[in-house]
């Protein structure tokens, strides 16, 4: 049997994908229309209050193509809290109007591969806040699931923990080479949900994502055990640019 790494975890976090019924918002009149985005902007501004101090975080971000409209990230401290979101949402008049085609339940997770065993991360404040990230507020937002191959010879739960740290040591290599264009948040997802972990990528250019997560297919670990889900990209939405996409050219 090969070793379990070690993990650490900090906030949970919960990826909410809505779409919108345009039509059921469009026969609502005005006023009502207008009132429901009151109401939701008040909501979201609760939501984002959190990382005031440093309860949490918030994102909101409009989702490109078919797969959903809207994506709301929040991170908190507990399980009961992202409950808490999910019902304080789902009661606004707003949340009536939307499904909810993808959601995603998962914990920020960091793994000690690239960590001398010798030392104890969690001494270290700056890998403290890192299990406790704040959002980044670039203009684009990549989300996606994935696993980690068990099949055959590529059973990535059999190899030694040597060979997973070669591995990831690559991997992380890859990734800092993107340092300064693309933030990455892992999520582990084992027993929360239906993949391994989430990703979510954060750019001012969406170019970055589509670069640097093509680079890692030829890299050895995505290469033999990446198994990818949906993927989803997105625009950081500002509340005006949330009430705008909302109410903007809608006639009558
Ligand atoms: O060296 C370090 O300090 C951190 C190294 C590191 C680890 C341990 C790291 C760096 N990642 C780690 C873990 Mn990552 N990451 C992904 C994907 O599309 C694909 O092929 C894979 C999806 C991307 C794009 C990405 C980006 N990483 C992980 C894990 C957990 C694995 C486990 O425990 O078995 C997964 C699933 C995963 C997947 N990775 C980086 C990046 C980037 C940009 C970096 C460097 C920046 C940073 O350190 O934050």
């Amino acid at each position: 049997m090969s070793e379990a790494a070690k993990t650490y975890e900090g906030w949970y976090a919960y990826h909410d994908f809505r779409k919108i019924d345009w039509n059921k918002w469009k026969s609502l009149n005005p006023s009502e229309r207008q009132q429901m985005i009151k109401e939701l902007l008040e909501t979201i501004r609760e939501f984002s209050t959190v990382e005031d101090d440093r309860q949490g975080s918030f994102g909101q971000y409009a989702i490109l193509g078919h797969k959903a409209d809207l994506l709301f990230i929040h991170l908190r401290p507990t399980m009961d809290e992202l409950n808490e979101v999910k019902l304080q949402f789902d009661k606004t008049g707003f949340a009536d109007v939307t499904s909810t085609p993808y959601s995603y339940i998962s914990v920020v997770e960091l793994s000690s591969y690239t960590i001398p065993p010798d030392v104890d991360p969690l001494s270290d404040p700056a890998f403290r806040e890192r299990l406790q990230p704040i959002l980044p507020k670039t203009q684009y937002v990549c989300f996606y699931p994935m696993n980690k191959r068990r099949l055959g010879d590529d059973n990535w739960y059999m190899l030694s923990s040597e060979e997973r740290r070669r591995m990831m040591r690559s991997h992380g290599l890859i990734g800092r080479s993107y340092a300064g264009k693309v933030r990455q948040i892992i999520t582990g997802s084992v027993g929360f949900d239906d993949w391994e972990w989430g990703v979510s990528l954060f750019s001012d250019d969406p170019l970055n994502f589509k670069k640097l997560v093509y680079e890692m297919r030829f890299d050895e670990v995505s290469a033999r055990f990446g198994e990818f889900g949906p993927f989803y990209v997105g625009c950081r939405l500002t509340d005006e640019g949330l009430s705008d996409l909302l109410s903007k050219n809608i006639k009558g």
